[in-house]
């Protein structure tokens, strides 16, 4: 069962999220169990305060440290009670970029994961310095807090415990799997604005319909991502399917007479 316990100054931004669909399934059948807590409970002022003005001026406020440190303990105490161990992570534009691969990592761990949100200009610096949190960064820009990230986290990692999507196969042929975008879906009705499904989806020959689909996924991943492909050791048959997708996309450019998409 993977475990994430939620640190936030925003419960009503990370509970909603987390009891809907998929993730709500996945903890309703005992295979992810996400826990909110609100950062305030861990103040001491009648306040309840949990951020203050930036020493040495500046705009906005700066998230206290010791109701973190008061929180992290309670959890701590928790843990160690339970038997359990504890990872903290700490999502921030300072972290290592989250990934594919870093989601399959925390998908497969056992100890109780503690996600601390930040929120406004920050966490006051201590933080860093007595708790050395695992940084991680969904992405170079910056957000308003720590919670969309943490629901990032919690979704890309819960989707791969095996159970909680349907069907496992579904894991096993999606974009990043194994580093190539994904191959394009239809579905029901067959025309739609005068658009149709390609030929080979509706033939019920599985070989075919798997060659299609391996052709689109490189080509696709040739055509946006070609970082994807830089290093990537390709098998015989993706080497071919790709040959093919170059010299048609050639045809294709030359037919346009060289102009650029
Ligand atoms: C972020 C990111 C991010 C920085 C200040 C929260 C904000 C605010 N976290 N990947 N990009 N965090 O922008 O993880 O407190």
């Amino acid at each position: 069962m993977l475990r994430f316990d939620v640190v936030t100054l925003f419960p009503d931004m990370v509970r909603p999220v987390v009891e809907q669909s998929i993730l709500k399934r996945a903890q309703e059948k005992g295979l992810l169990d996400v826990r909110v807590h609100n950062l305030r409970d861990y103040t001491d002022d009648r306040h309840r305060t949990a951020d203050d003005v930036p020493y040495g001026g500046g705009a906005g406020m700066v998230m206290k440290a010791e109701p973190i440190f008061r929180a992290v303990d309670a959890l701590t105490a928790e843990a160690q009670e339970d038997g359990e161990q504890m990872r903290v992570l700490f999502p921030s534009p300072h972290g290592r970029p989250f990934s594919q691969d870093y989601a399959q990592q925390l998908a497969r761990e056992q100890r109780r994961m503690v996600i601390l949100c930040g929120h406004y200009e920050g966490v006051d610096e201590r933080v860093r310095t007595a708790l050395a949190p695992e940084e991680v960064s969904v992405g170079d820009y910056v957000l308003t807090g720590g919670e969309l990230p943490a629901l990032i986290l919690i979704d890309a990692a819960a989707r791969l415990v095996p159970g909680v999507l349907g069907d496992p196969e579904s894991v096993m042929e999606e974009s990043f799997s194994d580093s190539l975008l994904e191959y394009p879906h239809y579905t029901r009705p067959g025309l739609v604005r005068g658009l149709g499904v390609p030929e080979v989806l509706l033939s019920g020959h599985h070989e075919a319909i798997r060659i299609w689909r391996r052709k689109q996924a490189l080509r696709s991943t040739y055509l946006r991502r070609p970082d994807l492909l830089r290093d990537r050791v390709l098998t015989d048959e993706d080497q071919r399917l790709l040959n093919e997708v170059i010299s048609e996309g050639v045809t294709a450019m030359s037919m346009r007479g060289g102009e650029e998409e």
